[in-house]
């Protein structure tokens, strides 16, 4: 019998192919699904993964980092508090200190240094795909319903496939779109939070504590991380100061520790 040859074109498709889908049967069932890949995610999903937990991160965009890339008004450097020292040297960031007060680095630094950690943390990332509901049994969120990004954006009617996981983190920043999707469902009883109670004005000191107060369990099964966390809660914005975000990620990273 003569051996066909394996072409580079069907070996290249095969190759991408096969790793693709031996990760996402792999990761069908985890331990952690983060939603959205801004700082407060990569912060969370990097911290859990350190600690052996099996953690999805969903991003809807092509790219990872979030609000990181834009800095103020598109001058790409961002400030965190300095007592960001420790977390900054974790994750090999350079900058420079600033009035004593802040530390400021260049938005690319700063995503590529988190992104690389979260990488090597072994993190799963899945980009291009949207969180667009999720699984909740006995009042308990277990899972979440995906999507193409491609999908939701052309509106075509195609239906979600389903992940399970122990635990859910609403990283989605000003949108909270997960928290608010479980908030519109019927047949959902609230206890830990009301509603969706939206941001206050600028204020970057109330808005910084705040969203690290905010980062908790919303629902059983449910965490808010990041901005989301004051968009659900109430709490004010703070413009480009990013300490907040790499904290509170850390604060749900570590409540889930404690959990799992
Ligand atoms: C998959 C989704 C979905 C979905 C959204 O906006 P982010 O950077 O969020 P945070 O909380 O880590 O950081 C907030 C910060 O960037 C910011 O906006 C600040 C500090 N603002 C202050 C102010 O005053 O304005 O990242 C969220 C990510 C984005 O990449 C989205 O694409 C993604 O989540 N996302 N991914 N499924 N349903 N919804």
């Amino acid at each position: 019998m003569i051996k066909e040859k394996i072409t580079e074109e069907y070996a290249v498709s095969k190759i991408i192919v096969d790793n693709y889908f031996k990760k996402l049967k792999n990761m069908l069932s985890c331990d952690v699904a983060v939603v959205g890949g801004g700082p407060a995610g990569l912060v969370c999903s990097y911290i859990l993964a350190k600690n052996n937990i099996k953690v999805a991160l969903f991003e809807r965009k092509a790219s990872l980092g979030g609000g990181i890339w834009g800095g103020g008004m598109m001058f790409n450097f961002i400030l965190v508090q300095k007592e960001l020292k420790g977390m900054f040297k974790e994750f090999n960031i350079n900058y420079e200190v600033v009035d004593n007060r802040y530390l400021v680095t260049g938005a690319p630094e700063l995503v590529g240094s988190l992104l690389f950690s979260v990488c090597k943390a072994g993190v799963e990332i899945f980009n291009f795909i949207s969180a667009e509901d999720l699984v909740v049994k006995k009042n308990r969120v277990c899972g979440l319903v995906l999507n193409w990004t491609a999908v939701e954006m052309a509106k075509l009617h195609v239906d979600p496939l389903n992940m399970e996981a122990k635990y859910v983190v609403d990283a989605t920043g000003h949108e909270c779109s997960v928290t608010k999707k479980l908030i519109e469902r019927k047949g959902v009883k609230l206890e830990l939070v009301s509603g969706i109670h939206g941001e206050k004005f600028m204020n970057v000191e109330l808005g910084e504590r705040e969203v690290i107060e905010n980062s908790k369990e919303v629902f059983p099964g449910l965490f808010v991380a990041g901005m989301s966390a004051n968009a659900v809660l109430g709490g004010h914005r703070m413009g480009p100061i990013f300490g907040g975000m790499m904290l509170s990620g850390k604060k749900v990273a570590e409540s889930l520790i404690k959990k799992l």
